[in-house]
């Protein structure tokens, strides 16, 4: 393979801590340690981590209600993941924010919004900062399937188009939004093709992939960077869980074990690790002392988590309003 050991293994070991996270996180959820609603993204991990594998610290990502995943491939710490959803002072926002209001901002993780297409403005305004003043870097925007539903989606696009700024858009299509499939709130499946009327250059790829992801958004930001203006990524995925918290959704009729056990087989850690054993990279012993080191490594943050100290009530204030020196 033309990528080093330490690359892949790097992709691998970066899908298992967002998973091994989720999956201690849904179990602290059912348990009722955990009181923030969380929006997990169990079977979604190549997308954000060949994405973030792309970038450097310099470039800028804004996320959604479903963080988490974004948050750990982009470096946040994950025992400060941990932390922020036991809503804790040493979580990544302090413990004001909880699972959708996640941030990294010395990694280029500028925030995540519980408002759906709550990025879409946002995001631009850094791009155009740098457009402005000459800086490099880009700016990617994560969104869901819904976005394309809202307003501001086609002004964002259509404002970065005319401006030409280095924005990647990268939609994850899960083919769900809350409890509604995609065939029931669109015409047609065709949110790249509406992206490239905007003017973007609009592409697909198959986000259980995490080397299809990484290709396709290195090269996007290489055009970014060209000057070409922004990118338009459609990632196919699926989430395993429910729209919020730990079930499935199957109880209450809103999809069917058929559809989940067939994206089950295509799951991107499975995938990929059976590709880097199939071709000799790493050996199954590797693989099962990556996923053990992984799993200390999630235990250590729990514990860092609920051990944290509450934010002091006296700096309740705190954070609300800019603070201008007289
Ligand atoms: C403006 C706004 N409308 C509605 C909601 C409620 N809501 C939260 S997530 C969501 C669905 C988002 O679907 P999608 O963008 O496909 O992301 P996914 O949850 O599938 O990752 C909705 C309707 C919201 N948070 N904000
Ligand atoms: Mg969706």
């Amino acid at each position: 393979m033309e990528y080093s050991k330490e690359f892949l293994e790097q992709l691998l070991r970066k899908m298992l801590l967002i998973r091994q996270s989720e999956t201690r996180i849904a179990q602290l959820v059912t348990d009722k340690k955990i009181a923030t609603p969380c929006h997990l993204y169990v079977g979604q991990e190549a997308v954000a981590v060949g994405a973030c594998a792309a970038l450097t610290d310099e470039d800028y990502v804004f996320s959604t209600h479903r963080s988490h995943g974004h948050f750990l491939a982009k470096g946040g710490e994950v025992k400060r993941l941990f932390a922020e959803i036991f809503c804790r002072k040493d979580g990544c926002s302090g413990g004001r924010g909880g699972s959708m209001h996640l941030c990294a901002p010395q990694k280029g993780l500028l925030g995540s919004s519980s408002i759906v297409a709550g990025c879409l403005g946002i995001g631009l305004g850094p791009a155009m900062k740098r457009k402005i003043m000459g800086e490099g870097g880009v700016s990617v925007i994560f969104h869901g399937d819904c976005v394309p539903e809202e307003g501001i989606w086609h002004e964002s696009l259509n404002f970065a188009a005319v401006n030409k700024l280095p924005v990647i858009y990268i939609c994850e299509n899960n083919l769900y939004a809350a409890s509604l499939p995609l065939a029931e709130r669109r015409v047609s499946d065709n949110i790249p093709e509406v992206a490239a009327a905007h003017g973007l250059r609009s592409e697909v790829v198959f986000g259980n992939d995490v080397l299809k992801v990484y290709e396709a958004v290195k090269a996007a930001v290489e055009r970014a960077k060209n000057g070409e203006g922004p990118q338009f990524i459609e990632c196919r995925t699926y989430r395993w869980l429910g729209h919020v918290g730990p079930k499935d959704d199957i109880d209450v009729g809103l999809r069917n074990q058929a559809e989940l056990d067939e994206w089950k087989e295509k799951c991107p850690i499975k995938a990929f690790s059976n590709k880097l054993i199939s071709e000799g990279v790493i050996n199954q012993n590797e693989y099962e002392e990556m996923k053990e080191s992984v799993g200390s490594v999630v235990e250590a943050a729990e514990v860092f988590g609920y051990t944290s100290q509450r934010p002091d009530p006296s700096t309740l204030m705190k954070h609300v309003y800019s603070e201008v020196e007289k």
